[in-house]
């Protein structure tokens, strides 16, 4: 019998001779979709939307008027003594994208009917900046109504009050009408990731004041990287010292990564793409680790580059989606590829891994969206059908292991699939957004005149 190595190499040689684009193109990807099948775009958007239906309307007739709904006991939830409507507010302009007027038409008149900040409430700063105001800025470019754009104002001008820091960064925690701060402790996104919402708020305003406010904080933040460029876990924002030097593209410092790169590209900033080329290269040198199996990130020591941990999971998904913005294909399909086998491990994917020993760490999946946003994101760059097949078998697996009688739930534990009693409001703004438009052929949203904010509002980009 003749050398089974021998053998291999001769297939490879054929494959590669009879069909040379296919291998230059999947260099480095290897083949993970099984059953593959080609996907009815069509028939696809039709269904996501039809789940958001679903949620949306479970949403109605158990929670109105609330932050969210509490999908098993069928309760409504507030994340604070007064709702914001988190879930109309983030959902609004993916109704408006899916074309369900009469749906968009009700949650604009319950907000401009309630939504009101003048209350002595402390709120998380980033948490209100990125779904609240992020939301009322797409609603008001999407719609045009310039009540969106009143309210997304006195908004910020009450969010801004918790940038009065002696470093220019932002308190964790404001209080939306005394404006008092508190929470000096706190951890790159919820330092640096107002950029692209502030920016937006200050062209349509024509007042200068919230674009320069974020990119204060931002550039303070920047000046703290190690000399590895590698930025901290953890800060203090009144002292400006480092509380946790661990680095990562994990949460607490994924969207201000994001920020960089997309606050550069949305204002054209030169300052802000001098930050992102050694970041975005120092990220790739300590972070990323290339393993039999593909391309991970870890989390290193910022001062010696050293990985620390080898942990990956849905919140680092984003960074495919990224690094195709940044225009790195290459890792950015190989990327794409460790998220969807994360996923496909448990066929819903934990929180949290250990990439190396794919040892579940964190096993809850509260209805992320980066996964299905990086398959979007490829299928934009690439055109290649592996991002609708991939995105196809993550949706279906959702539909299959998180929908209720009502709406949608998160889960436990991805290996028991036992649901939570929780519907977060970005599995309107995001995880179906994003489905949507992965199949969705209308030409609605063109993703070249768009760039998303970190819970997938899109603003124009002229
Ligand atoms: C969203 O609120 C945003 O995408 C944020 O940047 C990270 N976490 C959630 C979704 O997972």
């Amino acid at each position: 019998m003749k050398n089974p190595h021998i053998l291999m190499f001769s297939l490879f040689l054929v494959l590669i001779f009879a069909y040379p684009g296919q291998a230059q193109t999947r260099e480095n990807t290897p083949v993970l979709l099984e059953n593959s099948k080609t996907v009815n775009k069509k028939e696809m958007a039709d269904k996501v939307k039809d789940e958001f239906l679903h949620a949306w309307n479970g949403y109605k007739k158990y929670a109105w008027g609330y932050d969210a709904l509490q999908p098993l006991t069928k309760k409504p939830h507030n994340w604070y003594k007064k709702s914001l409507l988190m879930t109309p507010v983030d959902a609004f302009d993916t109704m408006i994208l899916m074309g369900l007027t009469e749906e968009a038409a009700e949650a604009k008149e319950l907000i401009f009917k309630d939504l009101d900040f003048d209350v002595d409430m402390e709120a998380q700063n980033f948490e209100v900046s990125i779904r609240i105001l992020g939301g009322l800025l797409s609603a008001y470019e999407l719609d045009g109504d310039p009540r969106f754009l009143k309210l997304a104002e006195d908004l910020g001008k009450r969010l801004m009050k918790a940038f009065n820091s002696p470093t220019g960064m932002p308190y964790r925690y404001v209080n939306l009408k005394t404006g008092a701060t508190s929470g000096p402790v706190s951890n790159p996104a919820e330092i640096g990731t107002y950029l692209v919402e502030y920016g937006t708020l200050s062209k349509h305003t024509g007042n200068p004041v919230y674009y320069q406010t974020a990119l204060k904080a931002m550039t303070a933040l920047y000046a703290l990287r190690s000399p590895l460029n590698l930025t901290a876990e953890g800060i203090n924002i009144e002292t400006g010292k480092v509380t946790n030097p661990i680095s990562h593209i994990s949460g607490c410092i994924d969207s201000y990564l994001e920020y960089m790169l997309k606050g550069s590209i949305l204002f054209n900033d030169k300052q802000l793409s001098d930050m992102w080329i050694p970041t975005i290269e120092a990220v790739n040198k300590y972070l990323a680790d290339q393993t039999p199996d593909g391309l991970w990130y870890g989390h290193a020591d910022m001062y010696t580059g050293k990985i620390t941990e080898t942990s990956y999971g849905a919140l680092d998904a984003f960074f495919s989606g990224t690094l195709a913005m940044n225009k790195d294909l290459k890792r950015a399909a190989a990327l794409q590829n460790s998220n969807y086998s994360m996923w496909m491990q448990n066929g819903v994917e934990p929180e949290s891994m250990n990439y190396i020993t794919k040892e579940v760490e964190n096993g809850s999946y509260i209805l992320r969206p980066e996964n299905i946003e990086g398959a979007y994101c490829l299928y934009q760059y690439t055109h290649d059908d592996r991002y609708l097949e991939m995105g196809a078998n993550m949706f279906n697996n959702l539909v299959k292991y998180c929908r209720t009688d009502d709406a949608y739930a998160a889960l436990k534990d991805v290996r028991t699939k036992e649901k939570k009693d929780y519907m977060e409001s970005f599995f309107f703004a995001e995880t179906l957004k994003y489905a949507f438009l992965l199949f969705d052929d209308s030409g609605k949203l063109d993703f070249n005149k768009v760039i998303f904010n970190t819970e997938a509002h899109p603003y124009k980009r002229d």
